[in-house]
């Protein structure tokens, strides 16, 4: 028997809902989710085989999520808990998806959103994503991390929440991403691969399997190898890179707020935080679309390219279950797709001789 109740109706079926146990919400708590997560987890033999073989691989697609990227797992909590604590309006910074994610839940829950996004460096999509929810779209004539420092000034005012990854809440919430993994693996991985931009997520991927192992659902922990773009890289680097440059824009950060953590989950794991670079994370973004179907955006190759890396070092033992995070679906950057697809369409006469002549069939 079905009971709509209010809850429900605002709750749906996201992540809040299915590990709220885990989660720092009440049985009062109104949930401001779309749905989010529950997103597949797809097992890659082909990407496997084209680079080489030897081990399973199982890609955690993201872009499925509503606003098409993995933010919407800590945005539904963030939100959920800035209405819970009265204020009026969200803000944060964002390369693109934050914004987008942000703006769609701000929506939802009837709150003001402020995104303040670099002038000229966010996809196509994801500006779409930000005006056509009604966020006060604001373009910063600087990087990322400048407008992360206008934002926490911004923060300190009592009637507007930050929700960039330095609000805790965001980080409890993209740890469901770990569960989902280890609940559809039924363990936890041997590596798990993902790009590092602000570095958030993988803290995230971190704590949920630590969480899992903790309580005994999980008997083991992953080895945890986060990305970087080479023009971005100032985890790898050990210093703030002040002008942060990649074709992936949404790792294009120069001072994380996750640092500490990100190298703290690669340590305590004996992982690894590297490079890949642009060309490295096209040919990634290509690979992927054509041996499993899979589109992401750039940032979510990075993970990719990190794996084919890792594989040619010999850093892949024979037999082991990797898992990487794509956290963003291709769409939210047409035009890099069709620049990279190395391939053209064809304008013909709208005859079947002239289609057959495109072809090269007789
Ligand atoms: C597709 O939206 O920082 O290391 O402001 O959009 O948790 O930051 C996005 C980051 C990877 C990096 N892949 O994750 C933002 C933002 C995609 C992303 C990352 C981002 P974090």
């Amino acid at each position: 028997m079905h009971h709509w109740g209010p809850q429900l109706l605002m709750g749906g079926h996201g992540v809040i809902q299915r590990y709220r146990r885990f989660l720092p919400v009440t049985d009062e708590t109104c949930i401001i989710s779309l749905n989010e997560g529950n997103t597949p987890l797809i097992e890659s033999h082909n990407l496997v085989d084209a680079i080489g073989g030897g081990f399973r691989l199982f890609v955690k697609y993201e872009g499925l999520n509503p606003t098409a990227s993995f933010k919407d797992r800590g945005m539904t909590l963030a939100v959920t808990k800035a209405v819970e604590k009265g204020v009026s309006a969200i803000v944060c910074a964002s390369t693109g998806n934050t914004s987008a994610s942000a703006a769609a839940y701000a929506a939802r829950a009837g709150l003001t959103c402020v995104v303040l996004i670099p002038e000229g460096k966010i996809s196509y999509g994801k500006m779409a994503q930000a005006l056509i929810h009604g966020a006060r779209t604001i373009e910063v004539k600087g990087n990322f991390d400048d407008a992360l420092k206008l934002v926490r000034e911004l923060g300190l005012r009592d009637d507007i929440e930050i929700v960039n990854s330095i609000n805790p809440f965001r980080i409890q919430g993209q740890k469901t991403g770990a569960f989902e993994v280890c609940d559809s693996l039924g363990d936890a991985p041997d590596m798990h691969f993902l790009p590092v931009g602000n570095a958030g997520n993988i803290t995230s991927y971190w704590m949920g399997y630590n969480e899992y192992r903790d309580q005994g659902t999980s008997s083991g922990l992953p080895i945890m190898m986060g990305w970087q773009a080479e023009g971005a890289a100032p985890i790898v680097e050990g210093r703030v890179v002040e002008r942060p440059e990649t074709i992936a824009t949404a790792i294009r950060i120069g001072n994380p707020a996750s640092w500490k953590m990100a190298v703290k989950a690669s340590e305590e794991s004996s992982g690894h935080i590297g490079t890949v670079s642009d060309d490295e994370i096209l040919d990634a973004h290509r690979m992927l679309a054509r041996t499993e179907g899979l589109f992401v955006e750039p940032a979510s190759a990075a993970g990719i390219a990190g794996i084919v890396k890792s594989k040619a070092r010999g850093k892949i033992p024979d037999g082991s279950t990797v898992v990487v995070t794509v956290t963003g679906h291709g769409l939210k950057d047409p035009a890099i797709a069709i620049e990279n697809s190395n391939t053209k369409s064809l304008v013909v006469e709208s005859d079947i001789q002239s289609v057959l002549d495109a072809i090269g069939i007789q």
